[in-house]
């Protein structure tokens, strides 16, 4: 078998790739690199000069696999990273492009860090390996490496929506990043709404054409797919459990004194629809005094991306919502919400799913939204609790089991806590058996597994080089 070389924006460090240190997600794509042996490439999240950038890649072996890190310059961090990527890219991906600042600048540097990452792979590269790029930082990357001269198969998988082409159309450089999207093998989304979205665009703005998941466009021919992330729901169940009866758990139940418990955990993105929710949970006070008191929502929202502005700006919003909100509804012994800015251990998020009645996740727009999943995966199934989830995750498609609520409907979202909160045990459990089917039939395996063997079954580029010009 050939060897497998994965690039994405951050690589995981040796230890998150090791079960419960890590997300699931590391321990995934761990798994495949294992077992073909290979490199995982990309930036270290170091800011450091440009000396020292110049210097790398750094190498560290674990078995059969390297990782191979980069440092990034503080300029290429701000253009590439900070600038073109999260503050235009990620909200226009998620149909925020009121919240988009396009930067011509930006996205020159976000171009020219593609190019430079891909000649530092170059190095490392052999000419069997099949090379498995991720996510919206690493769009132009293949286009780099064809001009350059490499023949491999190339995969890429959006892990975040693909946007309908009206929305995309205000992204100045829509049509280079579609060219360059082009240049892979295999392209591969979280839903059929993001496929069809790339499909519509390729017919008629690119003048391409599309048969099947067959794409002609550019002078290029390269395959489309729909690959559903998910979990690992053994693993999940495992820590879940084992954690149950360990102190921070059991002080969190005791501090409950009875109460019944919802579970959020986001990062802090205004994409994940916070302020939203702590809308509907006040709604839902308001309407139903008699679960004043008897109720608390914890939500746990690690920051992330703190020097963009807009996510200084969301988090300055929930401080003032949930301290807004518990000034209205708290007592001398209840806080309604406990809003914690910090990262947990991930064996505690899955403890604390296990001992919540609810998993309220309701983003505006997701890709997929794993949390979700490793919701349902957590739950103990001889007392399950309910999934309240948004209709704009992708996650949406299989969860069939939850209940679902438009996340911009805060009457609506307010009614389902209220009916998540009393449903009876055997409704419970047959949607959390609905829920638990999906998640074995579209495990993590299984995504990682089938975009690897479609990207494995295309012919290798022998003509790439003469493509790509
Ligand atoms: C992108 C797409 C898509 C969160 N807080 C803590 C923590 N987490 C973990 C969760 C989960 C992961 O981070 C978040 O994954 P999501 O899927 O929910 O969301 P994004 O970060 O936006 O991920 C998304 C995903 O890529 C995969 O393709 O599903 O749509 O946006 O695993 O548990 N983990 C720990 N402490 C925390 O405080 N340990």
């Amino acid at each position: 078998m050939s060897r497998l070389v994965v690039v994405s924006n951050r690589v995981a460090t040796p230890t998150e790739t090791k079960g419960s240190a890590g997300g699931g997600l590391a321990v995934g794509v761990f798994g495949a690199l294992k077992d073909s042996g290979g490199v995982w490439f990309g930036w270290s999240g170091d800011v450091v000069t440009e000396t020292v950038a110049n210097q790398g890649p750094k190498l560290e072996q674990d078995g059969a696999v390297t990782f191979a890190t980069v440092g990034l310059s503080k300029k290429d961090y701000d253009q590439y990273y900070r600038g073109f990527s999260n503050a235009e890219l990620w909200p226009v991906f998620h149909y925020r492009n009121d919240l988009a600042v396009y930067d011509r600048e930006e996205y020159h540097g976000y171009r020219r860090v593609n190019s430079w990452l891909a000649h530092k792979l170059i190095k490392l590269l052999q000419p069997d390996d099949i090379i498995w790029v991720h996510d919206y930082h690493l769009i132009p990357f293949a286009e780099a490496l064809r001009s350059a001269g490499i023949a491999n198969r190339i995969g890429f998988f959006l892990h975040i929506p693909f946007p309908s082409p009206q929305i995309l159309l205000n992204l100045p450089p829509h049509e280079e990043l579609v060219k360059s999207l082009c240049c892979y093998d295999v392209v591969g989304f979280q839903t059929e709404g993001d496929e069809l979205a790339f499909h519509d665009y390729i017919q008629q703005h690119a003048h391409g054409t599309v048969t099947g998941n067959q794409v002609e466009a550019f002078g290029r021919k390269l395959q489309t797919g729909v690959y559903r992330i998910g979990v690992f729901p053994h693993e999940i169940a495992e820590q879940a459990e084992r954690g149950e009866a360990r102190q921070d758990v059991m002080d969190l139940k005791q501090s409950l004194e009875g109460r019944k418990l919802i579970m959020s955990v986001d990062r802090l993105d205004y994409s994940k629809g916070l302020v939203e929710r702590f809308k509907a949970f006040e709604q839902f006070l308001e309407k139903s005094p008699e679960w004043r008191g008897n109720v608390t929502l914890v939500q746990i929202a690690p920051p992330t991306r703190s020097d963009v502005e807009t996510y200084q700006q969301i988090r300055q919003n929930l401080e003032y919502e949930a301290g807004r909100i518990n000034g209205r509804f708290s007592g001398l012994d209840y806080t309604p919400i406990r809003y914690l800015n910090q990262r947990y251990d991930r064996w505690k998020l899955m403890s604390l799913f296990r001992e919540s009645q609810i998993g309220l996740v309701t983003p505006l727009r997701d890709g997929m939204n794993l949390v979700a999943k490793e919701y349902v995966a957590a739950q103990n199934p001889d007392d399950p609790g309910v999934l309240v989830l948004s209709q704009f995750a992708g996650a949406a498609g299989e969860m069939t089991g939850a209940v679902m609520v438009n996340p911009h409907d805060v009457v609506g979202t307010s009614d389902a806590i209220g009916r998540a909160l009393t449903m009876p045990l055997a409704e419970r459990q047959q949607r959390y058996q609905t829920n638990m089917a999906a998640l074995r039939k579209f495990d993590l395996g299984a995504w990682r597994d089938r975009f690897l063997t479609d990207l494995r079954g295309v012919r290798k580029s022998d003509d790439a080089q003469k493509r790509a010009k």
